[in-house]
């Protein structure tokens, strides 16, 4: 597929130096300035009114678009924060994270892993093994866009998500977020929990079991939040990555498939 007659749509407002929402959309000429309209009203709905909202629209012109089936997607009602990081620190070493990568990325997200120790715009990446920071700019991180569903995938995964009861938009996103950072060469895993203080679910993603969400990873109230890339040292460039994160354009056209389970550990493993 070409991508002539797309368009990269993103927003990401800020209040300072603090990032507070963003968002990617991959559209057709048609549909740029409503989805603009809908990205401004969601930046200004914040309950925190950000001083600086920053939309862009880029033309993919040829660019070859990658099409990608979504992560199979498991839900996990667990009880709890400290079960739900237990849950969340399981599977990650199932991905082949290490005990020690692991928990340097719930102390940085905990505590904000930027340096004035509020959310990143973007992503940390770290070492798998080591748990060592590797993106060049710690205030940032690396920011993926140009990613999004087709309508028709869209729409079924809104239905399979429905299904389970999981309405908000924020599961369909990262949703596809973690999709596209599945692909990224030299990926292991990924870790996320949302800034937002009134969003308490998250989720760990890898290429190989998908997208596993978990209710309470963080308490109610709590700002931090973030994501973490791990990768292996190994077979990992940083040119590549980036390119692939920031530049690649992704388009979902198929739902993967959608559960739930009350155990993890054999569901993954
Ligand atoms: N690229 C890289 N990092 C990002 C991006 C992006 N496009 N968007 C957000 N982040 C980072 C950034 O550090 C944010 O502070 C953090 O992730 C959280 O972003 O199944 O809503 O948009 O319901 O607040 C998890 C969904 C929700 C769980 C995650 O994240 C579920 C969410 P937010
Ligand atoms: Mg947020």
């Amino acid at each position: 597929m070409k991508a002539a007659g797309l368009f990269s749509v993103r927003m990401r407002a800020a209040s300072g130096t603090r990032h507070l929402s963003g968002a990617e959309r991959i559209v057709p000429f048609g549909l740029v300035s409503a989805v603009l309209g809908q990205f401004f009203e969601r930046a200004w709905s914040k309950d925190l009114t950000p001083d600086e909202i920053v939309l862009t629209v880029e033309p993919l012109g040829d660019t070859a678009i990658q099409e990608r089936d979504a992560l199979p997607f498991l839900d996990v009602p667990a009880d709890g924060e400290a079960e739900c990081r237990k849950l969340a620190s399981i599977a990650l070493q199932g991905a082949g994270v290490s005990l020690a990568a692991a928990e340097e990325a719930f102390q940085a997200l905990e505590h904000g892993p930027s340096p004035e120790g509020s959310a990143m715009r973007g992503a940390m990446i770290m070492d798998s093994r080591t748990g060592e920071r590797m993106e060049p700019d710690r205030a940032r991180g690396i920011r993926v866009s140009r990613f999004d569903w087709s309508d028709e995938a869209s729409r079924r995964i809104t239905d399979e998500l429905n299904r389970l009861g999981l309405t908000h938009f924020r599961t369909r996103e990262a949703l596809a977020l973690a999709t596209k950072v599945a692909h990224a060469p030299g990926i292991v895993a990924e870790l996320c929990w949302s800034d937002d203080p009134d969003y308490t679910a998250g989720y760990v993603a890898s290429p190989g079991f998908g997208y596993v969400r978990l209710p309470l990873l963080k308490q109610q109230g709590k700002t931090g939040g973030g994501r973490a890339f791990f990768i292996d040292n190994r077979s990992f460039a940083l040119d590549a990555f980036t390119a692939y994160l920031t530049l690649q354009p992704v388009v979902i056209t198929k739902a993967g498939r959608c559960s739930r389970t009350t155990d993890m550990t054999i569901a993954l493993f």
